[in-house]
């Protein structure tokens, strides 16, 4: 039997968005958590088949829309990619709103306004749209915090890593310049994906990485470097692991958030003050504190970013059941 998927593809400054506007699967669940459980267990396929070589490779990701379960919010959002299915994704966010509004899937409740049910929780839009096109799209994203600080790993080849664990809609380790990691711009993108993927496997054995309020959002699921700007309006820069084989080409929506928890914490960072992040390719969202909240009786902060997306294409792709890899392959 072959299955079709009508995909509208596109990149978020730089990164990779693929929205599944026809063949999604039905999905039960009372919450876009609940959604995303089922999909895990019944149709992790669809994922791999979309994401992964030779329908995809090691930078795609992608989403799919849902009703959302309260009518008030305008859709459910599911995310698919290739490190699994997100709790909650920042550049897929940003592309999602686009392709959806350009393309009439969404008729927003109120024009240029957005609530998302997302598998990590309501996450709301403001848009810009200039006659057909949107320009930007900023999202107000879920209850952001350094989950922890100076975690120790020894890397082999590099030594000593230090590591803080922020949560920014999924858990980030984030490594700063220190003795043993002088700048990103020091090693080579295939270095920062092998010693990110070493470091991620020993924080992961090491210790446990559990969101206090919802427990299906565990594990450190990326690793984020960061260094010198390369451009003189932005705060910072970053270079992402993301999945098995790849960095991310954004800077990263909830990257971005789960840093600006760790500049608040550290007293880095103020509410209201801009923070302009750029990506390992130069491209560049701007974040920003909105308020200060508590996640577990802990500082937290609601954080927002904001970026721009182009649609790239319209891919109508069949999955065969005869095709040997048809839940695609990474090498
Ligand atoms: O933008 O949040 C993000 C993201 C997560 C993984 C890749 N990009």
């Amino acid at each position: 039997m072959k299955k079709t998927f009508f995909c509208i593809d596109s990149h978020t400054c730089g990164c990779p968005v693929r929205l599944v506007a026809g063949g999604a699967p039905l999905l039960q669940g009372a919450s876009m958590m609940e959604r995303r459980l089922h999909f895990m267990e019944a149709y992790d396929w669809i994922r791999k088949g979309l994401m992964f070589e030779p329908r995809g490779h090691d930078m795609m990701s992608g989403s799919m829309l849902y009703p959302p379960v309260d009518p008030q919010n305008d859709t459910g959002v599911l995310y698919i990619e290739t490190s699994g299915c997100l709790p909650m994704c920042g550049h897929g966010t940003i592309g999602t709103v686009t392709i959806a509004i350009e393309e009439g899937l969404i008729i927003p409740k109120t024009p240029g306004k957005l609530r998302l049910e997302t598998p990590a929780g309501l996450v709301l839009i403001d848009y810009k749209q200039v006659g057909p096109k949107v320009e930007t799209v900023k999202l107000t994203n879920v209850r952001s915090f350094l989950h922890s600080e100076d975690l120790l790993v020894h890397c082999p080849d590099l030594g000593e890593i230090r590591v803080d664990v922020a949560y920014g809609g999924n858990f980030y380790g984030i490594i700063d310049p220190q003795e043993n990691f002088t700048d990103i711009s020091d090693f080579s993108a295939s270095q920062l994906i092998h010693y990110g993927k070493i470091i991620r496997s020993l924080l992961n054995e090491k210790y446990e990485f559990i969101h206090p309020e919802d427990p299906n959002i565990h594990g450190l699921s990326h690793i984020q470097w960061t260094g010198k700007p390369t451009k003189d309006n932005s705060s910072g820069r970053n270079a992402v692991l993301v999945g098995e084989n790849a960095l991310d080409r954004s800077p990263c929506g909830t990257g971005t958030s789960a840093r600006m928890a760790q500049w608040y914490a550290k007293g880095k960072l103020q509410p209201g003050q801009a923070f302009v992040h750029e990506s390992y390719i130069g491209s560049q969202f701007i974040g920003k504190i909105e308020e200060t909240v508590t996640v577990a009786g802990k500082p937290a902060i609601i954080p927002s970013v904001e970026g721009w997306a182009r649609i790239t294409g319209y891919n109508t792709i069949i999955i065969d059941d005869d095709d040997p890899y048809k839940e695609g392959f990474q090498v």
